[in-house]
């Protein structure tokens, strides 16, 4: 990757007015570059779908910079046939947590160049991130870009001041809503296994039932992984009817890395999740229930997406139990959805 701000590279804001009046056609109006997806919750994945309907005025797009703002994190660029990609790193405003490591840098701008899109064609340039859980419904955040082409360049860059509707803009840099209604922004990428604060029964579930030795293990599911995630959550009860105590330890599936089982709970007001080393007892006439918000299985390392009404075979394992094979029925992405909490 090129480190792009020791080269030639200008920063994307604070530009001269000049340089907008150029950018500026007539047409520019109606030819925004925009999000495809403009909401989306805090604390969730979010793919960005950059749409490009026009070029600067009728010259072909060779270059598409997009600047990452603060609270946007994690992201990964889509690369494209036909287009160079390069990224600029910087540190975050505000470090954030994933697995239990500290990130306190990463992508903040995304170039691709040496294409060309022709002001009479459309085409759309991705990346994929993770919103902050510092975000808040209502707020707006803003991915300004820039278009260059052979001759000036177009720049959506500009953001409304108080009060101001982005239609007031010539120029308006792409905006993004963060909103709280988890339908709304459903059908984006969510967090495919991880419920925060709704303990609510989900919507459905497997009913199947296993044996293994006094356990006995009812209806295991889990939720289709919309885009790139790579990670899900397992749901699941398991009853002891046994006199001794056991311990759900682990498992393992063709379908990932690695098995973990995790906790999460609610520590100084936040929602975090902490993997469990050493295993969830289950004492003997107990039934331990893994569910969005609580104890869950943590299926790591996706090698694939689930699929809604997919079954998932699953080797679960117990100290004393032994292993068993289970199937995760795959739900909807929303099924059973509360407050994402971020990974
Ligand atoms: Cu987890």
């Amino acid at each position: 990757m090129t480190d792009l701000s020791r080269g030639c590279f200008r920063p994307l804001l604070g530009l001269s007015g000049a340089a907008l009046a150029l950018a500026v056609s007539h047409t520019a109006a109606f030819a925004h570059v925009t999000l495809a997806t403009s909401q989306a919750q805090p604390n969730s994945y979010y793919k960005a779908v950059l749409q490009v309907p026009h070029g600067c005025g009728s010259e072909a797009t060779q270059t598409l910079r997009v600047q990452i703002p603060d609270g946007v994190y994690g992201v990964k660029p889509m690369p494209k046939a036909g287009w160079t990609l390069a990224t600029t790193r910087g540190e975050y405003a505000k470090p954030y947590q994933s697995h239990g490591e500290t990130m306190k840098e990463g992508v903040k701008e995304i170039v691709w160049s040496g294409g060309s899109l022709s002001s009479d064609n459309y085409d759309e340039f991705v990346f994929v991130s993770f919103l902050s859980g510092d975000l808040k419904p209502g707020q707006a955040i803003y991915f300004p870009t820039v278009q260059q082409c052979a001759k000036g360049e177009a720049r959506w860059v500009d953001v409304p001041a108080d009060q101001q509707s982005p239609h007031d803009l010539k120029t308006p840099a792409p905006q993004l809503r963060i909103v709280a209604d988890t339908t709304t922004a459903q059908a984006q990428m969510d967090h495919s296994g991880h419920a925060g604060m709704d303990m609510s029964t989900p919507a459905t579930t497997g009913n199947d039932i296993y044996k293994a030795g006094d356990l006995t293990i009812t209806a295991p599911w889990t939720r289709a992984t919309p885009g790139g995630a790579k990670i899900g959550g397992g749901y699941l009860k398991i009853t002891n009817n046994g006199k001794s105590v056991d311990r759900f330890v682990g498992g393992s599936a063709p379908f990932a890395g690695r098995v973990e089982i995790h906790e999460m709970s609610m520590t100084d007001g936040v929602m975090k999740m902490r993997p469990l080393p050493n295993g969830l007892e289950i004492k003997p006439g107990e039934t331990v229930e893994l569910k969005p918000g609580g104890f869950h299985v943590m299926f790591m390392d996706l090698k694939q997406p689930f699929k809604q009404g997919d079954s998932l075979k699953t080797t679960l394992e117990f100290e004393k139990a032994g292993k068993v094979d289970v199937n995760f029925s795959v739900n909807g992405v929303g099924a059973g959805a509360g407050q994402q909490h971020q990974h």
